[in-house]
């Protein structure tokens, strides 16, 4: 049981997460799809930024790398370019990813990079006490737009099917089974892996609860959704803005940024010897 719990992978240290917070069920799910795709944690590298999702780097037992804020999603696509025989998770929160990441979100999924990336998205930067995400609703109301944010919330399902990532996945972290099965599903999918994790955060975020989304979930499995029509993916993506969907949203096969690429190909470029000075003369001295 403890295997398939993935309890290795769970690190026994001290959490500075709040009481009642989703990142610890999403931290549970990472385990349990680790375990599912019986992965060696040696082989797995945890790309994260900052952030309080952005810590869970500190709080498994698997190679980690805790970048720059908005920056994870670029540390990560050079860790697998460079690594292609590791596993590559890039996890951190909506603010992370959706919005100082922005532009590293879209151009990886144009380049299809093969990467899992987990998005905590409880739909406010957390750490910094709870200002409005890209994810918020127009009109939420926190400490620092007391008026309600003035902007329109982004799309992450839509933008990723409409950039062209082949998977794309909606879990919420109340659901840690059903979240641990659709990560495995990004980890096996070959190409860029969205899963965007909704989960509360009970200190900022008295909105979009454990009991609000409970109301909302709809598990596309049970609707019959086929993930490989693109225009129904974009149709459940977009949504109805009464119910959440939950499942494979977007599934489809397509060359990874690797194939084909000559310099990547042969051994992983991290695994071979470094050049000399004298072998790098030559081309330097070409543009001198
Ligand atoms: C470039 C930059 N801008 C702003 C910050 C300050 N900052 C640190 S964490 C954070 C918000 C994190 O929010 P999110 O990514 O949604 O993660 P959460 O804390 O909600 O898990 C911000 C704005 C920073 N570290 N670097
Ligand atoms: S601030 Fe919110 S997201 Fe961060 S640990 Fe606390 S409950 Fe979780």
């Amino acid at each position: 049981m403890a295997e398939l719990n993935g309890e290795k992978y769970l690190a026994d240290v001290e959490i500075a997460w709040c009481p009642g917070c989703g990142n610890f069920a999403i931290r549970k799910s990472l385990a349990r799809a680790l375990a599912q795709v019986d992965l060696p944690p040696h082989k797995v590298v945890l790309v994260t930024g900052i952030g309080q999702a952005a810590k869970i780097a500190h709080y498994v037992n698997l190679n980690g790398f805790n970048g720059l804020h908005g920056r994870t999603i670029a540390a990560a696509a050079g860790v697998k370019l460079a690594r292609p025989d590791l596993t590559v998770i890039a996890e951190s929160g909506d603010g992370d990813l959706y919005g100082e990441g922005g532009n590293h979100l879209v151009h990886n999924i144009r380049r299809n990079v093969d990467l899992t990336v987990i998005a905590h998205d409880n739909r406010v930067y957390g750490l910094t006490k709870g200002q409005a995400s890209p994810t918020a609703p127009r009109g939420y109301r926190t400490r620092a737009q007391p008026a309600g944010s003035p902007s329109a919330p982004l799309n992450p399902l839509a933008l990723a099917v409409a950039v062209g990532a082949p998977f794309v996945a909606q879990a919420f972290s109340g659901e840690i089974e059903r979240t641990a099965d659709l990560i495995a599903q990004g980890i096996r999918h070959k190409g860029f892996a969205l899963v965007n994790v909704l989960h509360p955060c009970p200190s900022w975020n008295r909105v979009q609860t454990f009991a609000w989304y409970r109301e909302r979930l709809v598990h596309l499995e049970e609707r019959g959704h086929d993930p490989t029509d693109r225009a129904a993916a974009f149709a459940v993506a977009i949504g109805s803005g009464e119910e959440i969907p939950i499942g494979v949203v977007y599934r489809t096969e397509r060359p990874t940024f690797a194939d084909g690429h000559p310099v990547l190909a042969g051994d992983p470029v991290g695994l071979r010897p470094l050049p000399s000075p004298e072998d790098v003369r030559p081309i330097l001295e070409g543009f001198l």
